[in-house]
């Protein structure tokens, strides 16, 4: 089986209700990027990559349709032997990206499944779940707002909540996590600062909140401001946004610098290379999410398809944007929350296949 077309689209994704606030920026609609490879056999994969604004990584909407630009005419005619070989041509065509390779990953998983009629979830090692615990992300919002949403989200099922934090006075940071605690007693919280907090703030944060049991996510900038406080937090650290790389992740472990992670199938360059750390974090212990940064049913199956495969005592969760909009992509087989709980798709491949035409001509087209 070769790729004999590779089909890019650009969709916009408006949000159904209020904008989404995090540390470094509030966002009403995301620009969503979909890839569609099309094999010699006349089988179609689908991938997507949605970064969350320009400002959240060093990612942007026009900066994944340029790097699909410049990789898509060297997968014409590649033979489609498996995802790791399309990685490695994508590589001698394009340095770095991975967050639009990863759409290429995607895509070439979803044709590799939907060609021999195995779900993506099994060809990463196999799902332990058919269903996966999701959590609700809470913007940065007024505490009282917070709270009440947090309390809604709960009451709904939902395992887990994430409280965004920081761009903002710290006192009003505390008070949300307080308000959230006391209106909830939910004791799988994790405060996602973006980056955004000084280390003077953390630690304040941990001492005037050391009763409840939150794990900080991704608190300062760097692993090294977080490292050096450390050995001065009773909470434990999970880390994000630095770990855009497999080599990130092992000098994370190795510098002891964190407790887990919030992952990213984009940011790590696909299903493959968030497979390859979820087996080192099984290897350490280490509980992490399954997410994406944004995206609609494309890359929320693919979440759901990897956190199926995680050992379940390590699932942080599969964080997906559906609660937050309202399109959907297949209407057959939308990938939706219920009861805080995601269902894994059944289909071969990703289990998704989207409406025709739903994403409108495409803003370009190799073959
Ligand atoms: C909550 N997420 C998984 C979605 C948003 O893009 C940010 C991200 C996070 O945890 O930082
Ligand atoms: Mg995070």
């Amino acid at each position: 089986m070769r790729i004999a077309e590779v089909h890019v689209y650009q969709m916009d994704l408006p949000l159904s209700g209020k904008a989404y606030r995090m540390s470094e920026g509030t966002y009403t609609s995301l620009d969503s990027t979909i890839v569609q490879i099309v094999s010699d056999t006349g089988v179609t994969g689908w991938g997507e990559t949605c970064p969350v604004g320009p400002t959240y990584a060093p990612e942007h909407a026009l900066g994944a349709r340029a790097a699909l630009g410049q990789m898509s005419e060297s997968l014409i005619g590649t033979s489609v032997t498996g995802p790791r070989a399309v990685r490695r041509s994508l590589d001698r065509a394009l340095n770095g990206h991975n967050y639009a390779k990863a759409a290429i990953d995607i895509a070439i998983h979803d044709l590799i499944g939907k060609a021999h009629g195995i779900r993506v979830c099994d060809m990463l090692g196999g799902a332990t779940t058919d269903r996966v615990d999701s959590y609700y992300a809470l913007s940065v919002c007024d505490p009282d707002e917070a709270a009440e949403i947090a309390a809604e989200k709960i009451a709904e099922g939902y395992p887990r909540l994430q409280i965004k934090v920081g761009g903002r006075p710290v006192e009003i940071d505390i008070e949300a996590i307080r308000k959230v605690w006391e209106a909830t007693g939910c004791t799988r919280i994790a405060v996602d600062a973006n980056r955004a907090l000084y280390a003077r703030d953390v630690l304040r944060i941990g001492r005037e909140c050391a009763d409840i049991p939150f794990v900080f996510e991704q608190p300062c900038n760097t692993m090294e401001e977080i490292a050096a406080i450390r050995g001065q937090l009773h909470h434990a650290v999970y880390l994000d946004e630095n770990t855009e790389s497999l080599n990130d992740v092992l000098r994370a472990i190795s510098l002891g610098v964190c407790d887990g992670f919030g992952l990213k199938v984009t940011r790590l360059g696909g299903l493959g290379a968030l497979a390859t750390v979820r087996d080192l974090c099984e290897a350490r212990s280490m509980p992490h999410t399954c997410d994406d940064s944004w995206g609609g049913d494309i890359i929320a199956a693919a979440c759901a398809h990897i956190g199926a495969t995680v050992q379940p005592r390590l699932l942080e969760g599969v964080w997906i944007a559906a609660p937050y909009m309202e399109n959907h992509y297949d209407s057959a087989n939308p990938v939706r929350i219920d009861g805080g709980r995601i269902q894994v798709p059944t289909g071969p491949g990703l289990g998704v296949v989207p409406d025709e035409g739903v994403f409108g001509e495409p803003v370009a087209s190799f073959s």
